[in-house]
């Protein structure tokens, strides 16, 4: 009899757990300090954000502070131990020292990192770094802005003089330019991937909205066909696409997995800034209708299957990015701080099955 009774017992937890197996949030409050830290990225388990004048991290449950500026930081990447970071000049810091890059005298902007190799836009051009020397991407008689980088490869929005009014998506794959688009509307925003699939967003045939293009590394595809404004592409290394997008009102996210279109918002407040990690995509949500006053920004998280709310307060919750370890983001109190979602991984199914069936084989053997 208590051999059925703990059978029972373990066949009951096994269901239990079984059936609740799903993203566990915890939530960690990385800074608390009485100066602003503002645009956290994570990458892996590694946070890095900017206070004040300098770029900071978070690893092993320790603050480190990695670089030592009096100037303003108006971009950042990082890339393994490398970070760079535009402030007048490119400046790379490697993990042991820091090095101007640019050394020119225009203002450098917009600047990512793949690797040792570093992409930014001054004066209007494109400049690319190997690891030895800088080229200039674009003539001068061209425009390019706003470059990413994976690889050797990078993308950019400009023009050529052949281009007229409009503005173009141009990829350069290590070895020559090539153009994406060639067309009579603007495109622009692009995003890369570690598979060199391209994602960016470009008004229509009639130039009346925008709509997001997917270029799969062969083909262009457009994503989205409708009369409103689709903005702000993201995609994942495994080729998933998030945008934010309106079903008539304001703003909405929108995911497509590789195969199909889903909307993961429906509601009458406005979402933005979507960012995406394989599965998971993060957002801001402005949580009461904008006619109100009394409404801020909250942070949410599709996991996969379901949209998690992962604020609910009176603060500013802002510019979220994710990682397979967790979700951060700054927010607003006395001044910005940076918030830690950390997802607990839970144990898989199939641990919990041999474990189960082990304890049931042990008993019935007995
Ligand atoms: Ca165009
Ligand atoms: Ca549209
Ligand atoms: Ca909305
Ligand atoms: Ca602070």
């Amino acid at each position: 009899m208590k051999k059925q009774i703990t059978l029972f017992i373990i066949l009951l937890i096994l269901f239990c757990k079984i059936s609740f197996i799903k993203a566990e949030i915890e939530i960690i409050r990385i800074t608390d300090n009485n100066s602003n830290d503002i645009n956290p990225r994570i990458f892996n388990d590694n946070i890095y954000w900017i206070n004040d004048t300098n770029i900071f991290t978070y690893r092993d449950h320790s603050i480190i502070q990695l670089t030592n500026n009096n100037i303003t930081i108006n971009s950042y990447d990082v890339s393994g131990n490398n970070i760079v970071y535009s402030a007048g000049q490119v400046y790379l810091y490697n993990g042991m020292t820091t090095t101007n890059i640019s050394n020119n005298t225009y203002y450098n902007s917009s600047v990512k990192i793949s690797g040792n190799n570093i992409v930014w836009e001054a004066n209007r051009a494109i400049f690319y770094y190997n690891g030895s020397k800088i080229t200039q991407l674009t003539d001068n008689s061209w425009t390019g802005h706003e470059p990413v980088i994976n690889g050797d490869n990078i993308v950019w929005w400009g023009q050529t003089p052949e281009d007229d009014y409009d503005t173009e998506i141009f990829y350069y794959n290590g070895i020559s330019i090539n153009k994406i688009t060639d067309n009579n509307t603007y495109d622009y925003y692009p995003r890369i991937n570690t598979n060199n699939n391209i994602v960016w967003q470009g008004y229509d045939v009639n130039g009346d909205d925008t709509e997001i293009f997917y270029y799969n590394g062969s083909t262009v595809m457009q994503l989205t066909n409708n009369e409103m404004n689709d903005t702000f592409p993201q995609i994942s290394n495994n080729n998933h696409i998030t945008w934010l997008g309106s079903d008539g009102d304001e703003s909405e996210i929108f995911y497509y997995n590789g195969i199909s279109i889903s909307q993961l918002t429906n509601n009458d407040y406005l979402e933005l800034a979507p960012k995406i990690f394989n599965n998971y995509v993060v957002w801001e949500g402005l949580t009461s209708n904008v006619i109100k006053s009394d409404t801020d920004y909250e942070i949410f998280f599709y996991d996969g299957s379901t949209v998690l709310r992962l604020t609910k307060n009176d603060y500013e919750d802002l510019f979220p990015d994710v990682s397979d370890f967790g979700i951060v983001w700054q927010s607003d109190r006395e001044d910005n701080e940076i918030i830690l979602a950390k997802i607990v991984p839970e144990p898989s199914l199939f641990l919990y099955l041999f474990l189960g069936f082990s304890c049931i084989c042990f008993l019935v053997k007995r």
